[in-house]
């Protein structure tokens, strides 16, 4: 009688799961050390051009002054386009359009510029990819433009926040005389200056305030060489800007003075701003001349609040 050989079952059991599992790793294996190499990654194409700034250097522009309107345009990226297509605009006239081929990572165009006035400069800086077979990614898009719009400045010292300088106010009357100098390294046309003044009553005088643009004579005003006003009814009790009109005024190179006062008696109540401290210029550059005292100018180590246009 044969007898029957017993064979373990091995039907759902735990060593037998894992039986199953180590042949599945083995024979993977097995495949892999015989399979296909991996493939490399395909080229990336990806990216980025943009309008990185519009600059001007000088930072601070100046009527009058020479001054350098800068387009810096960056790419960022594995790929290099092979060219890109740039277009600068002044308002509605073109500073450039052209095609840039194998651009580096950063690329700066130069404009020149000299203003006679104040007249704001709306620059517009357009980038877009001229590489034919590979486009810029649409996600990519939209730092392609860029414009920031330049003002000219006027000469001066007025500081960027009017309401939050700390000011004071000296008088400006028929016995007060303030002056401020101006040193001039460039010949310049004045056409207006401004003057920051109150009235210390509410009720303005109505008297005209005198500018005059005077040389200067051994550190103080000297030679009156034009001279404008400023409507004094104009001036009231809130602190504003007030221009005197000059005609085109054209003068060399050199220090000069901008003398304020009235030739009237009916002048109580104007004032001209003032920092405190010196923050403009050369220290010795404000005098005043009180005609109730004596008769001269006297330094005074601050700094009128000013514009010349
Ligand atoms: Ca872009």
């Amino acid at each position: 009688m044969r007898r029957a050989i017993q064979v373990p079952s091995c039907q759902f059991s735990v060593p037998c799961i894992l039986l199953v599992l180590l042949f599945i790793s083995v024979s993977g294996c097995a495949q892999q050390a015989g399979g296909t190499p991996p493939q490399p990654a395909p080229p990336d194409y990806s990216y980025d051009l943009l309008i990185k700034d519009v600059s001007t250097l000088p930072q601070n522009v100046y009527i009058g002054d020479n001054y350098t309107v800068m387009v810096h345009v960056q790419r960022y990226g594995m790929y290099t386009p092979t060219a890109y297509r740039l277009r600068i605009f002044d308002s509605d006239r073109a500073l450039y359009d052209g095609i840039v081929s194998k651009p580096g990572l950063m690329e700066t165009f130069s404009f020149n510029y000299t203003d006679a006035d104040d007249a704001p400069h709306n620059i517009r800086a357009y980038v877009e990819s001229a590489d034919l077979l590979h486009s810029e990614p649409p996600l990519s898009l939209e730092n392609n433009f860029l414009q920031r719009t330049v003002h000219p400045q006027p000469l001066g010292y007025y500081g960027a926040c009017y309401d939050c300088m700390h000011l004071y106010y000296d008088a400006v009357s028929y016995s007060m005389r303030q002056a401020q100098s101006i040193n001039m390294t460039r010949p310049f046309t004045i056409r207006r200056i401004g003057l920051y003044l109150r009235s210390a009553t509410e009720a303005p005088c109505g008297a005209p305030v005198i500018v005059e643009i005077t040389r200067d004579n051994g550190g103080q005003p000297g030679e009156v060489i034009s001279s404008s006003s400023i409507n004094g009814a104009e001036v009231g009790h809130e602190p504003g800007w007030h221009f005197a009109q000059f005609q085109n005024l054209t003068l060399p190179a050199g220090k000069y003075w901008i003398v304020a006062r009235m030739d009237t008696t009916d002048s109580y109540g104007v004032q001209w701003a003032r920092s405190e401290g010196n923050p403009y210029g050369e220290m010795y550059d404000t005098m005043a001349m009180d005609l109730t005292d004596w008769p001269a100018w006297d330094y005074k180590l601050f700094d009128f609040v000013f514009q010349i246009y």
